[in-house]
């Protein structure tokens, strides 16, 4: 395996952490197979052109940004804060963001002691605030025309006000349970983050724009079909319009004829949404039987 074979598709991936998993099952779910270096850095792609770099996800923005890599997975926090760190440098981050990817779901919150009840941005004002995200905290201040001091912080930061080091902080929270554990509360959310895809802004070669929408449409499909359903059930035939309305997110569903039954049909239809026993319970009100529920494995739109 030649990592510097020239036209081949480069992703970055985080090497390892939250993100890792997900973002690792999402491509072989798509269909790609890889082997992995000895150093576990680099992962060259056996039936497609296409190579992955594993690195820090702090990292992932500047490499799809420099073209190092043509796309990245990110949380929206990374890519953001990467985002307004090169707007104060006066560059313009060249990358652009592809797809959510419903995974890796939290949200960069301000939070501070409990006894401390909080009513609104002016409570921060002259404060001093502990955060790994100062480009994203700057921006929700300046925009609250808030005047507080950001202290930078790279890790740990719920520790800061019991270390006496600021009043506040501003961190990545999902279950709440860590600033619990500190005794904080959660006073404000300033931004809701999920993993992204982005893409290098330049890429310009036509055959790697061309495997990038091939890519992209398997990994639509593989997201799609994490909530859809194919539902097949017998229906009368003047109940077709009722029984459509009923199935949740589906497009157009599939009428077919009954041999032997004039005035009943079966009905086929993949839907993009959870189909609960309520729906089924709708659904035979309506007159419908045999009502099969199945799981999707492939998709292409
Ligand atoms: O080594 P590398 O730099 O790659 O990893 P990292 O340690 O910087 O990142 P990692 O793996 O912890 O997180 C990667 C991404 O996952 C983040 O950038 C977010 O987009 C996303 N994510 C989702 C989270 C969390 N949930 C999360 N809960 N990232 C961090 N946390 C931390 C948070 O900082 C706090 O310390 O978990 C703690 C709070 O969790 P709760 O559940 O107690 O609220
Ligand atoms: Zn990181």
């Amino acid at each position: 395996m030649n990592q510097n074979e020239p036209n081949r598709f480069r992703v970055a991936l985080q090497k390892s952490g939250r993100l890792t998993q997900y973002s690792l099952d999402l491509f072989s779910r798509a269909g790609l197979k890889f082997t992995q270096s000895k150093d576990q850095l680099f992962c060259y792609g056996q039936n497609m052109p296409i190579d992955i770099l594993l690195v820090r996800d702090d990292d992932i923005p500047g490499l799809v940004g420099d073209g190092v890599c043509d796309l990245g997975i990110a949380g929206l926090n990374v890519i953001e804060e990467k985002r307004l760190s090169g707007d104060s440098n006066g560059e313009i981050q060249p990358f652009e963001r592809v797809l959510p990817l419903d995974f890796g779901h939290c949200r960069l919150s301000i939070a501070g002691p409990q006894e401390i009840s909080y009513a609104g941005p002016d409570d921060l004002a002259g404060r001093r605030i502990a955060t790994s995200y100062p480009g994203l905290l700057g921006e929700f201040l300046r925009s609250n025309g808030i005047n507080a001091e950001i202290v930078h912080f790279s890790g740990a930061v719920e520790i800061a006000p019991r270390l006496g080091c600021a009043d506040y902080i501003c961190d990545l929270v999902s279950t709440g349970s860590t600033l619990a554990a500190n005794h904080l509360s959660e006073y404000v959310s300033i931004l809701t983050s999920q993993a992204w895809m982005i893409r290098s802004a330049k890429l310009q070669d036509q055959d790697k724009i061309a495997l990038l929408e091939r890519l992209l449409l398997r990994i639509e499909g593989v997201l799609q079909v994490r909530e859809s359903k194919y539902i097949m059930l017998h229906a009368p035939r003047d109940a077709i319009a009722e029984i459509r309305e009923l199935l949740p997110g589906s497009e157009a569903p599939t009428v077919l004829p009954l041999e032997g039954h004039p005035d009943r049909v079966a009905v086929h239809a993949v839907c993009h949404e959870n189909v609960f026993w309520e729906t089924l319970e709708d659904l035979k009100g309506a007159g419908a039987s045999s009502v099969l529920v199945l799981p999707v494995e492939k998709m292409l739109a």
